[in-house]
């Protein structure tokens, strides 16, 4: 699973992406300071199980702290996208390409109203981002039609002739999009366009792009800057959607750093952070931190994690698995406690889970056992959010 940092130059992409993963990333205050994408690891949490279980657990490709895991997912973040990309203005849309393992977006606007369609900076408030939102939705939408373009004559000649279904065939063309032939059979079926698809204008391919992009890439808004920003424009772009978060990426950043430093005891997502340290902080950083807690105790939390986390967990419905080896014991085989935890998507079957394990698991799967209650359960069983899960396969 993926989740992708997209939105123009300038907005906090980078310090967002950052502030996640604690990944290395070019941050600076002018446009295009990305070229190539960053990849990292971010972390969303859940209670962990191990209190079910009355032992601590020894994560192995997450973190445990007082109870919470950190189950990871990859985090990419790009360069900007400037109003007509996709013909090729500013960096064009090439690198729109990173985006194809995505699961989900987060747009990042600068909610401070003080960075033009460019990213160049402009007096704060004089530009509306609510009109960042609608042209990224327009590129993205491009971007998808242009793949779906390039040789539809002779797809749709196939599904009229052959009778191959259709979805089947732009499934094909989607390949490595992330896009599933469900979603775009819905897709299909959302745009009522003639069941001839030799019939089918430009227009009518765009229209297709946009709703395979909504259903496949999903996004949440990140209304960045949230910490200089004035109020009303904030508002404006809560009402604008449904998906709108405020957030202070820089405030996050600078949470996470020192915490990490040491100099304070901060959990991401939480509405606040204690210093821990008087000796190793400097002045600044004391008023740096103070200015932030202030901000944290009328704005609750920097809105980041929150972002992650409802992309996950409500945008994506995404559900934690945890599998082990020892069903009483919920240990691998070198015994450690709940060492994995992995994102599934909800309805997925225990073979599905053998399968995410290891795919000699999934073709040899016998049966699984339910680890909570010690039932055994068959390929097809829809898997709970937070089932310990052990499976059994041929060696
Ligand atoms: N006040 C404020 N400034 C921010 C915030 N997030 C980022 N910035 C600043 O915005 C500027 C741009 O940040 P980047 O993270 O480099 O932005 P980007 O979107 O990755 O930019 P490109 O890579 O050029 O597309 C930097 O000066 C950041 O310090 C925020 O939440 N609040
Ligand atoms: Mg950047």
């Amino acid at each position: 699973m993926q989740v992708g940092i997209v939105g123009k130059p300038n907005v906090g992409k980078s310090t967002f992406f950052s502030a996640l993963t604690l990944a290395p990333a070019q941050i600076a205050a002018y446009p295009f300071t990305t070229i190539d994408a960053n990849k990292g690891v971010g972390y969303v949490r859940v209670k962990c199980p191990h209190e079910i279980l009355g032992a601590p657990c020894n994560p192995r490709n997450s973190v445990c702290e007082n109870g919470i895991r950190f189950v990871p997912i990859e985090i990419l973040d790009v360069a900007g996208l400037v109003p007509d990309a996709h013909k090729g203005r500013g960096l064009g849309n090439k690198f729109l390409d990173d985006l194809r393992q995505a699961h989900a977006l987060i747009h990042v606007v600068d909610a401070s109203g003080s960075t033009d369609f460019e990213g160049n900076p402009v007096a704060e408030g004089s530009h509306d981002p609510r009109e960042d939102v609608s042209f990224l939705n327009k590129e993205i939408s491009y971007w998808i039609y242009s793949i779906l373009e390039k040789g539809f004559d002779k797809v749709a000649r196939q599904a009229k002739v052959a009778g191959t279904k259709l979805e089947k065939l732009i499934h094909e063309r989607l390949t490595g999009l992330m896009v599933t032939e469900a979603q775009i059979l819905t897709a299909l079926k959302k745009t009522e366009l003639d069941p001839d698809p030799t019939k089918w204008s430009n227009e009518d391919l765009l229209k297709l792009g946009e709703e395979i992009q909504s259903l496949s890439k999903p996004m949440i808004i990140s209304a960045n800057k949230a910490d200089i920003a004035q109020p009303p424009l904030i508002e404006k772009l809560m009402q604008s959607g449904e998906w709108v978060i405020p957030t202070s990426a820089e405030y996050e950043l600078a949470l996470r750093r020192a915490t990490k430093s040491s100099l304070i005891d901060y959990i991401p997502g939480d509405d606040g952070f204690t210093i821990t340290t008087s000796e190793k902080i400097s002045e600044k950083q004391k008023s740096a931190l103070n200015k932030i807690g202030l901000w944290l105790s009328s704005n609750r939390t920097t809105g980041v994690q929150n972002c992650l986390e409802k992309a996950v967990f409500e945008m994506l419905d995404l559900i934690v698995i945890y599998p082990v080896e020892d069903e009483t014991k919920w240990t691998d085989k070198d015994g450690n406690i709940l060492p994995d935890a992995y994102l599934m998507q909800r309805g997925c079957s225990a073979r599905d889970l053998a399968y995410k394990v290891h795919t000699d698991f999934g073709e040899n799967f016998i049966r699984a056992v339910d680890a909570k209650t010690h039932r055994t359960i068959g390929a097809s069983h829809e898997l709970q959010d937070g089932d310990v899960i052990k499976i059994v396969a041929r060696t």
